[in-house]
C-alpha cells in the first residue's frame, strides 16, 4: 500500500485562527481524503507552534501566563478541526515533551556534524515574521512583508547555511518538481543562488522557547523548533520506527507563499546537515484578501471561519476555498462571490440534479432505484465521457489542482443535466415508456452516485449524506476504476431516501 504523509503548516498560536488558516487546512485534508479514496495510506499532521516572542509578548500583554495563554489558543485550533472536519491523524504542539526532546536531538545532531558554532548576531528581526533580515532586504525600514523589524545584538549560535547553497542548487535542479507552482521554485532558486550566510538559530533575550542542548542562557531560534514538528509527530529521532520509515520523507509539506523560504531553503538544508532525506514536495498556495482589504486585527476584518460555516454551510465553505482560485494564485473572499458560487455551482447545477432525479424516481419507482433494460447509445456516450472525466479528476486532484479538479466535478454535473434534458424524462414517464424511463434514472442515479465519490474530498458531508440515501456508507467510497466506474453499483432493492436540500440557494442581497 502506498504510504502518503501531508503536512499544514503549525500556526502559531497568538491569536485565533482566521480564514487563512483553515484554506491550508482543509486543502490538506481534501488531499488526504483523496489519497485514501486513491487506497493509500495518509498520514495527515497539522498543530501549532508555540513558542519565540512572538507568542511570549502576546501572552504578556494579556498578562496571561504563557503556558496558560498557549494552551488556550492551541485548544482553539483544535476545535477548529473538528468544526472543519479534518480527518488529521495527529495534531502537534511544539510545546509537547516529545517533541521538545526531538527537537534537541535534532540540534545536537547539527552539533556533533560542525553544522553549529557559537558567534554574536547583529541585524535586523521581525517580531511578527520571526525573522532575519538582511540589511539590503529593508525597504523603507520595514521587512518586504511589511512587518517592523528592530536591530538586535546577542549572542547566537549559527547554522552554516552558507555551505549548502551549492547542494541546494543541485537538489532543486535535481528536482524541478519540488517545488509548485513554478514561480515560486524560480523565486527560492534565485534567492539560493545569490548567495547564503550563515543563519542565527538562537535566541538570548528571551526565554519562551527549547532550551539550546549544553547552554540554557540560549533557546533554539523558533524556525528550526518549527520545522522540526514535521520529523517529531511521525517518531523522531526513533528513525527507526515504524511510522518513520513508512512516512519520512513527506510527500506534501502545503504552505502558504509567505513562509516559502523557510520550507524552501532553511528546511532542506537542516535535513541534507542532519544526513535526513528531504521532503518530495512543497507546495506554496496564494494569499487570500478580505473584500480586496488585507486581511488584519486593525482593519477588524478577520474572517472567523466559524462563522462562515454556521451561515453557509460547511460544505459550501470549503469549495468556494477549493474552487475559487487556482491553488497557488492569490484570492479575494468576499460575501458576493460566495455566495455567486454556491448559488452557481452547488444550488443551480448539482443539488438541481440531484433534486430532480431523486423527485422523478420516488415519483414514477416509488423511490426504487430502477434496473436497466434498453440501453443506447446515449448512455453508453455519457458514462464514456463520465469515465474520461474521473481520470482527469484524479490528475488534477493528485496534482493539487484543486480548482481544476472541481471544475471537472461541474463539467460532469452539465453532462448528467443535459442527458436528462435531452432524454426528457417526463414525456417518458407521461408516454409510459417505462422501460426507456427506468433506464434513464438509473444512469442519472448511478452518474449522481460518480458526483458523490467525486465531492467527498472536498464535501465530504453532502458526499455522505448523498450515498447514505442510495443505499451506502463511507466505506463504500473508493476511486479505484471497479469501484467508481462501475455503472451497476447500485443496487435494485433499495429504496432512495429523501433528502432535504443540500445547497439551498442565497438571498444574494442577506447582509
Ligand atoms: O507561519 N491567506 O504560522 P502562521 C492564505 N508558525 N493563507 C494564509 C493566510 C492568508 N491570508 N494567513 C495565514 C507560521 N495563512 C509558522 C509556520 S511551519 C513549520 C511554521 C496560512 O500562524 C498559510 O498556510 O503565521 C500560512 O503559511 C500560514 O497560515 C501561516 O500561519
Amino acid at each position: 500500500m502506498k504510504k502518503i504523509y501531508i503536512t499544514t503548516p503549525i500556526y502559531y498560536v497568538n491569536d485565533k485562527p482566521h480564514v487563512g488558516h483553515a484554506y491550508t487546512s482543509i486543502a490538506c485534508d481534501s488531499l488526504s481524503r483523496f489519497y485514501r479514496l486513491m487506497g493509500c495510506e495518509v498520514f495527515f499532521l497539522t498543530g501549532t507552534d508555540e513558542h519565540g516572542l512572538k507568542i511570549q509578548q502576546s501572552a504578556e500583554n494579556k498578562n496571561i501566563n504563557v503556558q496558560d495563554f498557549v494552551d488556550s489558543v492551541s485548544e482553539n485550533f483544535q476545535s477548529l478541526s473538528s468544526s472543519l472536519m479534518l480527518t488529521n491523524d495527529y495534531f502537534i504542539r511544539t510545546t509537547s515533551e516529545n517533541h521538545k526532546k526531538s527537537a534537541s536531538f535534532f540540534w545536537q545532531t547539527l552539533v556533533d556534524r560542525g553544522q553549529i558554532y557559537l558567534d554574536k548576531y547583529a541585524g535586523w528581526y521581525s517580531i511578527r515574521d520571526e525573522a532575519y533580515y538582511q540589511e539590503d532586504e529593508i525597504v523603507d525600514g520595514k521587512a518586504p512583508s511589511g512587518s517592523d523589524v528592530e536591530w538586535v545584538e546577542e549572542p547566537s549560535y549559527f547554522f552554516r547555511l552558507s555551505e549548502w547553497q551549492e547542494p541546494l542548487i543541485k537538489f532543486y535542479r535535481d528536482n524541478p518538481d519540488f517545488i509548485s507552482p513554478k514561480s515560486r521554485y524560480n523565486e527560492v532558486l534565485k534567492f539560493v543562488e545569490s548567495g547564503l550566510r550563515d543563519l542565527s538559530v538562537s535566541r538570548t533575550s528571551f526565554t519562551w522557547g527549547i532550551k539550546v542542548p549544553g547552554n540554557e542562557s540560549h533557546v533554539m531560534y523558533v524556525w528550526l523548533d518549527a520545522l522540526v514538528n514535521y520529523l517529531s509527530a511521525i517518531g523522531y529521532p526513533d528513525v527507526s520506527s515504524e511510522s518513520f520509515k513508512k512516512f519520512w520523507p513527506a510527500d506534501f509539506h502545503i504552505v502558504g507563499k509567505d513562509i516559502l523560504r523557510f520550507h524552501g531553503v532553511y528546511w532542506p538544508a537542516f535535513l541534507m546537515a542532519a544526513d535526513l532525506p528531504l521532503p518530495k514536495r512543497l507546495v506554496a498556495h496564494g494569499w487570500w484578501t478580505v473584500e480586496k482589504e488585507k486581511m488584519s486585527k486593525s482593519l477588524g476584518n478577520v474572517v472567523d471561519p466559524n462563522e462562515v460555516v454556521s451561515e453557509f454551510g460547511l460544505d459550501q465553505f470549503r469549495y468556494f476555498l477549493l474552487r475559487e482560485v487556482p491553488f497557488g494564485n492569490d484570492g479575494d473572499f468576499s460575501r458576493e462571490s460566495l455566495i455567486a458560487r454556491i448559488n452557481a455551482d452547488l444550488a443551480n447545477n448539482l443539488g438541481n440534479l440531484i433534486n430532480r432525479v431523486f423527485a422523478m424516481t420516488a415519483k414514477n419507482f416509488d423511490g426504487k432505484i430502477p434496473g436497466y433494460s434498453d440501453i443506447l447509445e446515449s448512455e453508453h456516450a455519457l458514462q464514456n465521457k463520465i469515465i474520461d472525466l474521473v481520470e482527469l479528476f484524479k490528475k488534477h486532484f493528485s496534482a493539487t489542482e484543486f480548482s481544476k479538479a472541481l471544475s471537472v466535478v461541474i463539467e460532469i454535473v452539465s453532462l448528467i443535466n443535459k442527458y436528462i434534458d435531452t432524454q426528457k424524462p417526463w414525456s417518458l414517464a407521461k408516454n409510459e415508456n417505462t422501460s426507456r424511463l427506468s433506464t434513464v434514472l438509473r444512469t442519472s442515479l448511478e452518474s449522481i452516485r460518480v458526483v458523490s465519490f467525486l465531492i467527498y474530498p472536498v464535501m465530504p458531508k453532502s458526499s455522505l449524506k448523498i450515498l447514505e440515501s442510495l443505499g451506502f456508507q463511507e466505506e463504500s467510497l473508493s476511486f479505484s476504476p471497479e469501484k467508481i466506474n462501475n455503472f451497476n453499483f447500485l443496487s435494485e432493492d433499495w429504496v432512495v431516501k429523501s433528502l432535504d436540500l443540500l445547497f439551498p440557494k442565497i438571498d444574494k442581497n442577506i447582509s
